[in-house]
């Protein structure tokens, strides 16, 4: 029961359906045909234009192509949905029973484990951290610790100055005098930080540094309080089977002053090219504190004593690991710093 204007309008329709690619398309011929303005709406809309005669027939028509056209919309539609889920899904899929990819891991800086290691002992015997700055005065770094003027250290040659009385600092031991300057005894301190000396780099040298300096300053602070502070020291740093032995030295700063040396556990103390074939191996200089420098931050030797120590980071390390060449520290080289992962 076919009419001709009804028969074309679903003709085209139905080619329309047949030929759309996609649900928006679809959607698109939907709106087309039988949306509000749409060219089956129109038509049913205008039934009433018509002659009375042909109105039903018209209409029936109109009506039957409407519910044909819904019908093919609808399942061209789901076909389309599922098609493009599917695609949507095979796009990104993923194995989720793949094993993850490993983040690389960094690793503690050789320097920074010694130093930690350190530090965390002397905290353990009630030592509290203090640090200060690099740029130090020629007073703090060298006048207060009753290093002369004549003394090479303060030469030029062997002190990075910014000006007369400015400098990088040598040693961490200014830090101690800054310390003591604004602390009354007792004083239980230990200082980690960089420092500068004018060298040129080789295997055993470096322009920059690092120390750990300790400072203990009390009443009654004896020798003796020295040497089984170190003792206790060396046995959690190189192994509760480790010897030490003091030699006298000579530091401006401190009187008496020893270094210390520990009993090489390369060899044992049978002699070996680490220890040069003496047993020993120095691993750092200490003293009691001078009496000068004590009255320098206005202590009075009389009435306080006190002991100081000081040891190279880089030393300690090279000898911990066997590192035959300061420079390896500060190249950040990955094939030397990756064995310490
Ligand atoms: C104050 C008083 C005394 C710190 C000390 C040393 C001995 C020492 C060296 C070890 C190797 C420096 O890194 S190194 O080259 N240090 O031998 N340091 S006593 O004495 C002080 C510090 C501060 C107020």
């Amino acid at each position: 029961m076919g009419h001709p204007r009804v028969d074309a309008i679903a003709r085209e329709a139905r080619e329309a359906i047949a030929a759309a690619g996609s649900s928006a398309e679809l959607e698109a011929i939907r709106v087309r045909f039988l949306g509000r303005g749409g060219a089956l709406t129109q038509l049913l809309r205008s039934l009433g234009v018509l002659p009375a005669g042909e109105r039903p027939s018209v209409g029936a028509a109109a009506n039957e192509a409407k519910r044909e056209l819904e019908a093919l919309l609808e399942t061209g539609l789901a076909e389309a949905l599922e098609t493009e889920r599917r695609r949507l899904r095979a796009r990104e899929r993923q194995d989720l029973t793949l094993p993850g990819r490993r983040p690389p891991w960094g690793s503690l800086h050789p320097l920074s484990r010694v130093h930690d290691e350190i530090v965390s002992i002397f905290m353990g015997l009630g030592f509290s951290v203090v640090l200060g700055p690099e740029i130090e005065s020629d007073y703090n770094n060298f006048e207060a610790l009753n290093i002369p003027r004549d003394h090479p250290a303060r030469d030029m040659q062997d002190t990075f100055y910014l000006s007369e009385d400015t400098l990088l600092r040598t040693h961490t031991s200014p830090v101690q005098i800054r310390a003591m300057q604004v602390q009354r005894p007792p004083v239980r301190i230990i200082v980690p930080g960089r420092v500068y000396r004018r060298d040129v780099p080789d295997m055993s040298h470096s322009p920059v540094f690092h120390q750990v300096e300790g400072l203990a300053v009390d009443r009654d602070i004896s020798m003796a309080d020295l040497k089984g502070t170190l003792e206790l020291f060396a046995h959690e740093m190189f192994g509760p089977g480790s010897r030490i032995r003091f030699r006298p030295s000579f530091f401006p700063f401190t009187e008496p002053s020893a270094e210390v040396d520990v009993r090489c556990f390369i060899c044992g103390g049978a002699g070996c090219r680490t220890c040069k074939q003496s047993g020993w191996l120095e691993i750092l200089g200490s003293g009691m504190v001078h009496p000068q420098v004590l009255r320098n931050v206005g202590y009075d030797p009389e009435e306080v004593t006190g002991w100081a120590f000081g040891m190279g980071i880089e030393r300690v390390a090279m000898l911990r690991y066997g590192i035959d060449d300061i420079r390896l520290f500060f190249e950040n080289d990955l094939r030397f710093l990756r064995q310490f992962a």
